[in-house]
């Protein structure tokens, strides 16, 4: 009769066993962890409690209370959250990959429920899971592919990181004892045995475990082996990926993500593009000096700016990388451009009190088209409304004829092709 994958003797590998998965679920642990913060971070970065138009997750509720003023500096802060969130996920998944192999024949186990306490245990496994699958597969596909769930991305990420979070909390709490066990007990034989099959678990005098094979089959690789493959693979995720966070040499190493390999095109515009002028519907037209207008608008009244006017107002320099949600940023660029608290003074606030502004673009679809900034962002002497940067005027595909620049905030809040700004409190 064929063996059924509910049947213990049905998976057969002879790496399988608790010290295995021991290893992998105690550098999840701390993975995973890692991941969490820094998502909350991330999500805290955007302001979502400012504003409507930067809240993607209206319905968040307590979620949100943690949420904070992101702050302005060190400049390369979202930089280092976010590159750390996205490179961290991406060298994880052979971990969880390995992770789920090594405990796929209790997914199968038969009778699917024994008692209350057992189905419970089953169904925070389903979440854990679920979530976790869920949570990686999103994160990659954002990644992967710009934006495939426009708009949706945010909530889907977002509630299901809680869903999964609580999950792993659970899980943690129950299995982190017994993995530092099995790791401290195992040790002592495992070297003497230089990782040799079967699992030493099962020598260890312990009842025999739901994880290690009852009939295994012929090693083929030792565990410590099966383990310098799960880490040799997220290796070559974490190098080819990492890179995606610097400019110039290092970019180019970053072979498998976008917004790797070599800088587009050539001058002072040549570093990564999020949307082109295209794709975001800017009709050249539009930003043509003739027709072009800024719209400030504050307590004191509305003024109207053409490009030559703004270029009449002081103009500052601000070095400043973008960093986007997707992982990847630049180094500093030499931005130029008038500063938003003397935005705010020309309609009529205090500059050292200015309140919160929201910034429109001429685009008229996408989720992106407008951002709100917090008063602490408006207030940074480096938070420019931008004109130049590297020496020359930006390019059509960085903002022409103007766009946002705030230090430390996530890309999306620095805001391209500009038409209007309102000065208020949000
Ligand atoms: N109007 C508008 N501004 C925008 C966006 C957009 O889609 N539309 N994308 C934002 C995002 S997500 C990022 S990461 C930065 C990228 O700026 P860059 O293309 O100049 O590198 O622009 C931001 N500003
Ligand atoms: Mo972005």
């Amino acid at each position: 009769m064929p063996r059924l994958p509910s049947s213990p003797a049905f998976w057969r590998s002879p790496v399988r066993g608790p010290w295995f998965t021991s290893v992998l679920g105690l550098v999840l642990l701390v993975g995973i962890g890692v991941l969490f913060v820094t998502g909350l971070l991330s999500y805290a970065a955007y302001n979502p409690g400012l504003a409507g138009v930067n809240d993607k997750t209206p319905g968040k509720g307590l979620l949100g209370l943690y949420l904070f003023a992101w702050p302005t500096r060190p400049v390369w802060l979202y930089r280092l959250t976010q590159g750390a969130h996205v490179t961290l996920g991406v060298t994880l998944v052979p971990v969880l990959l390995a992770k789920l192999w090594s405990v796929v024949p209790k997914l199968f186990a038969l009778p699917p429920v024994r008692s209350l306490a057992h189905a419970l245990e089953r169904l925070s496994l389903l979440l854990l899971v679920g979530g976790g699958l869920f949570e990686f597969t999103t994160g990659i596909l954002n990644i992967q592919l710009d934006y495939v769930f426009p708009g949706s991305f945010y909530p889907l990420h977002f509630y299901g990181a809680w869903v999964f979070f609580a999950a792993f909390l659970a899980h943690a709490a129950l299995k982190t004892p017994a993995a530092l066990r099995n790791l401290r007990d195992l040790r002592g034989e495992h070297r003497t045995q230089q990782a040799q099959l079967p699992d030493p678990g099962q020598h260890a005098g312990a009842p025999r475990d739901e994880l290690t094979s009852p009939e295994p089959g012929p090693p083929t690789v030792s565990r410590r082996g099966a383990l310098g493959v799960v880490g040799g693979g997220s290796l070559l995720l974490f190098a080819t990926t990492a890179g995606r966070g610097f400019d110039g040499p290092l970019r180019e190493t970053a072979l498998l993500a976008p917004h790797g390999g070599p800088e587009p095109g050539a001058g002072p515009g040549a570093f990564q593009i999020n949307k082109t002028a295209r794709v975001a519907g800017i009709d050249a037209r539009e930003t043509a000096e003739e027709n072009w207008r800024l719209v400030v608008e504050g307590r004191g009244g509305t003024v109207r700016l053409t490009r030559a006017e703004l270029l009449r107002l002081p103009l500052h320099g601000a070095e400043l990388p973008i960093a986007c949600v997707e992982g990847w940023s630049t180094s500093d660029q030499p931005w130029r451009g008038v500063r938003l608290r003397d935005l705010a003074a020309l309609v009529g606030h205090d500059p050292d009190h200015a309140p919160d502004v929201l910034v429109e673009s001429l685009q008229r679809h996408g989720s992106f088209r407008r951002a709100a900034l917090r008063a602490n962002q408006v207030r940074d002497p480096r938070s420019l409304l931008a004109l130049f940067v590297g020496g020359a005027p930006l390019t059509p595909d960085h903002g022409y004829p103007a766009r946002v620049i705030v230090p430390a905030a996530p890309g999306v809040l620095n805001t391209k092709w500009v038409a209007r700004m309102t000065f208020g409190d949000l």
